[in-house]
């Protein structure tokens, strides 16, 4: 008999101690749970995408997905800049809580945090593989020739550009500057973009780019390379919209920042039959809704309408 009130005191202390340990566990789990027990994220994250620029290819195809998925219905994309989504991300990571992003590559935040996936996207909105191509303004090849030839030459790796971008993140220093030396520590990969290229005494070169660490290392990489060639290169940042704008409207003339056929394809339709597409600069480019690796979902279908 004192055997056994023990037993069921002691039964009872466990019990406590596991209510106890539900309890504390999270407010936030047992109010989002659905009929499975299972997390709503959807719920969690307050239906909403974080996002970056609104002025952004991903932006804009977001905006897409939220309309072209039934079950996306009341969701929002919450739009404000790069740096923001980033701490966001950040504090959602440290405390173990979902998430989910617009996220892309080449970029560091993958670096940053290894344990994120893309969710499937079987409508195929985010596309799949994309290209970072090089356009150029109409008469650019008749008008300078050395120019068009050397940008329709530049082609790297996602590797290469990687390489730029996380010095530069992890050093602080100017992406500008980096691509420089890059360039000057990569002379047989840039010897091919220069191969048949003239030297030019001082022409003068428009490129447009955006102002994603991306585009800031493959414009840095293309300036010096067409500097060696005597081009005097100016690179201004723009809005995507703008890119393209001004390379179809001749005053740029050329860019290297254009993410295609998916990201960019809004912009590149508007424009394409008064802008030349010299292909892609790099190839293995990728965007799509990004979550860290703890949220138990794999597509965008497994996110839940708000109702
Ligand atoms: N990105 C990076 C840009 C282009 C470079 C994918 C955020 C975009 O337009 O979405």
């Amino acid at each position: 008999m004192k055997l056994k009130i023990t037993n069921v005191g002691f039964i009872f202390a466990l019990l406590v101690t596991f209510m106890l340990a539900a309890c504390g566990d999270s407010e936030a789990t047992e109010s989002n749970s659905d009929n499975n027990g299972k997390v709503n994220y959807s719920e969690a994250v307050d239906h909403t995408i974080i996002g970056i620029e609104p002025g952004a290819g991903i932006s804009v195809t977001t905006e897409a997905a939220i309309e072209e998925y039934e079950n996306l219905q009341g969701w929002e994309v919450a739009l404000s800049s790069t740096g923001a989504m980033m701490t966001e991300l950040d504090n959602a990571i440290r405390n173990e809580e979902p998430i989910v992003v617009t996220g892309w590559n080449p970029h560091w935040m993958f670096a940053a945090h290894p344990d994120m996936k893309y969710l499937e996207d079987p409508k195929g909105i985010y596309g799949g593989e994309e290209g970072i191509n090089s356009i150029a303004r109409l008469g650019l090849e008749e008008e300078k020739p050395e120019a068009y030839k050397l940008i329709d030459q530049f082609e790297w790796d996602v590797e290469d550009m990687e390489s730029i971008m996380f010095e530069a993140e992890e050093t602080g220093r100017d992406i500008e500057e980096i691509a420089y030396e890059w360039v000057e520590d990569n002379e047989d990969k840039v010897a091919v973009w220069l191969e048949g290229v003239d030297d030019v005494d001082g022409v003068e070169v428009e490129l447009v780019s955006t102002p994603w660490d991306s585009e800031r290392a493959s414009s840095g990489v293309l300036k010096a390379a067409m500097e060696k060639k005597g081009f005097d290169v100016t690179v201004t940042d723009v809005d995507v919209a703008i890119v393209f704008e001004s390379v179809a409207t001749g005053n740029a003339d050329a860019s290297a920042a254009a993410w295609l056929p998916i990201t960019h394809k809004e912009f590149y339709n508007k424009h394409k039959d008064n802008l030349i597409d010299l292909g892609p600069n790099l190839t293995g480019a990728k965007i799509g809704l990004v979550v860290p690796n703890y949220m138990d979902i794999d597509s965008i279908e497994d996110l839940k309408p708000k109702n």
